[in-house]
């Protein structure tokens, strides 16, 4: 079943076996990684936000299709991360405090390190303490924060804060993203950047580094 449909409707019904055979299909029939991701289990994402905004479909069965997407986004992974890639830096990812969403952030992630970035993901919910404690610890030259929800925008001016109170700020490039931030809303809380999008990040984080 190498059928980029199918893999949207396994996304859009929460079908995770559905999604891992048609995911595993398409890889065997040679298709390209990205229209995978992009082409198959994104689009289905695309199908349910805007059900679960209409209140067509609600939070279990949301997580469910965040379920599937992310069993085929791990297969897709193990195939786009497998070449050994000179590193191009060190990047820290995590989606800011009060904020649970990540599969936008994971893809994000996958996409650096298939370009050649070391990542460290730290997850979901990530105070701006966790994220100054994981400066120290990892010494990464960017740090990421993702950001979902419009009330947790605003836990990505308090970590900018927090890591400029730290005196950690000039230690690193912040990037942000995630759907309701803006180019704009970057340069409001004093990030160096905005991408919209995993491929755009890895844009970003180049030209942070160059
Ligand atoms: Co939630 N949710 N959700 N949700 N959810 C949204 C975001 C929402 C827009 C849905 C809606 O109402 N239309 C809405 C937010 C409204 C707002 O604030 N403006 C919403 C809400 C309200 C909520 C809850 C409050 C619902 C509730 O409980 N009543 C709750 C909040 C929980 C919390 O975080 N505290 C909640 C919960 C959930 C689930 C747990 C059920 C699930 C998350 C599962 C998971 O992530 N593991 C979920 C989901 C899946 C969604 C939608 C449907 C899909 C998000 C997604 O994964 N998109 C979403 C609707 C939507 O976005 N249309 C919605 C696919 C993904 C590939 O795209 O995440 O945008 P995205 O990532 C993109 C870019 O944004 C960008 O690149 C990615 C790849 O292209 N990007 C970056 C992201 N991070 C980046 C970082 C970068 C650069 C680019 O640099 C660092």
């Amino acid at each position: 079943m190498a059928n980029l449909e199918a893999l949207k409707n396994g996304v859009i019904e929460g079908n995770v076996q559905q999604v891992v055979e048609g995911t595993k299909a398409c890889l065997d029939s040679g298709m390209d990684a990205l229209d995978i991701i992009n082409k198959g289990l994104v689009a289905g994402m695309h199908v349910v936000g805007p059900r679960f905004k209409a209140g067509e479909m609600f939070v279990p069965e949301v997580l469910m299709s965040a379920r599937a997407m992310s069993a085929g986004v791990e297969l897709v992974k193990s195939v786009l991360v497998d070449t050994e890639i000179p590193s191009e830096g060190k990047i820290l990812i995590g989606t800011v405090k009060g904020d649970l969403h990540d599969i936008g952030k994971n893809l994000v992630a996958i996409m650096l390190e298939s370009s050649g970035f070391e990542v460290v993901n730290l997850g979901v919910d990530i105070s701006p303490e966790q994220f100054a404690a994981a400066i120290k610890e990892h010494k990464p030259q960017v740090i990421g924060l993702s950001a979902l929800l419009t009330t947790t925008m605003l836990a990505m001016k308090e970590t900018i804060d927090y890591l400029q109170e730290a005196g950690l700020r000039n230690t690193v490039k912040v990037m942000i993203g995630g759907a309701p931030v803006s180019s704009d809303f970057a340069t409001e809380i004093g990030a160096d950047g905005y991408a919209p999008d995993g491929g755009s990040a890895v844009d970003l984080a180049k030209s942070l580094l160059a």
